[in-house]
């Protein structure tokens, strides 16, 4: 199936949706990005993810050329326009073309692109027995130097973390910051439990505060879960009762062994599998 992708107003089939190579985004990773999911029709925490990318864009002086009530017309319009109800939704918002060399004045206006597809999930199989994480070696970039808050076109920390959890046969790689805290994952949030209490790293440890975390803290507060945002250590993910990831993609997963260690008893733990329940909920 060709969707139609949206730049700057105007839909392209996949195959004819080109941007120029002197656009920044390219060149610099000069750029913001979402990625949400729609749910029958309607976009998950859709405000939620436009305010998030409209404060990326404010925090790299990136002027976005249109008003946060039009970007999500855009999006409702390029999932109608594909006649896509359960998707995946990625939208960019790029520097735009400029000269060479680093100087974002030399790109007069923003690109903005939508591109909506079916999602890719992880198997199955590990929604049902959990995945494994490796910790990386690689260190999240500090607050002080790139804020992680910032969903910036620049991945290379996180894709440099995900490169060694694949070279340990894991799909995701648990991030440290500079003090050898928990962060997250490279596109995922984590949250543990011990006895009974959710744990997830606060914001101050330098995480994305993703959207999926957020609602998955809602749905604890609102069904008498206790939770709490704290620093963590690698030391409590190893002797964690359970863990889990969250993100727009991934949803809910179960995490069942970390550094070839099982968590746990190695099994999806009962809180984990109690907010999967009330996730499906949440988007059904
Ligand atoms: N941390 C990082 C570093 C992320 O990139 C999350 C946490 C989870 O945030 P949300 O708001 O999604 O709950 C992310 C999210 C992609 C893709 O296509 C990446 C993300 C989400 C969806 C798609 O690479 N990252």
């Amino acid at each position: 199936m060709s969707y139609k992708v949206y730049i700057n107003g105007e839909f392209f089939d996949k195959e004819n949706a080109k941007i120029s190579v002197y656009d920044h985004g390219l060149l610099y990773g000069d750029g913001v990005f979402e990625g949400m999911r729609s749910y029958n029709g309607k976009v998950f925490r859709h405000e939620e993810h436009i305010d998030r990318l409209y404060k990326s864009a404010k925090a790299i002086h990136l002027t976005i050329p249109m008003t946060q009530e039009e970007m999500m017309r855009a999006v409702n319009d390029t999932l109608a326009i594909n006649g896509l109800k359960d998707a995946y939704i990625r939208l960019v918002v790029s520097r735009g073309v400029g000269t060479l060399g680093i100087d974002p004045n030399r790109c007069p206006t923003a690109q903005v692109i939508i591109i909506t597809d079916m999602i890719s999930l992880y198997p199955q199989e590990l929604y049902e027995n959990g995945l494994g994480i490796a910790t990386a070696s690689t260190i999240r970039n500090p607050a002080s130097s790139l804020s992680p808050r910032i969903k910036s076109l620049n991945y290379l920390n996180n894709i440099m973390a995900k490169l060694e959890g694949l070279q340990a046969g894991c799909s995701e790689a648990l991030m440290l910051n500079h003090q050898g805290q928990v962060c997250e994952c490279t596109g995922d949030n984590i949250f543990i439990v011990q006895d009974g209490t959710l744990l997830t790293p606060s914001p101050d440890c330098g995480i994305l505060e993703g959207i999926t975390r957020g609602a998955v803290l809602d749905l604890a507060r609102e069904h008498g879960i206790p939770c709490k945002e704290c620093v963590l250590t690698r030391h409590d993910v190893y002797i964690a009762d359970e863990c889990f990831l969250t993100g727009s993609a991934a949803e809910i997963i179960p995490v069942t062994q970390i550094d070839a260690r099982p968590i746990g008893d190695g099994k999806p733990g009962p809180i984990t599998q109690k907010l999967i329940a009330l996730f499906k909920e949440l988007i059904a």
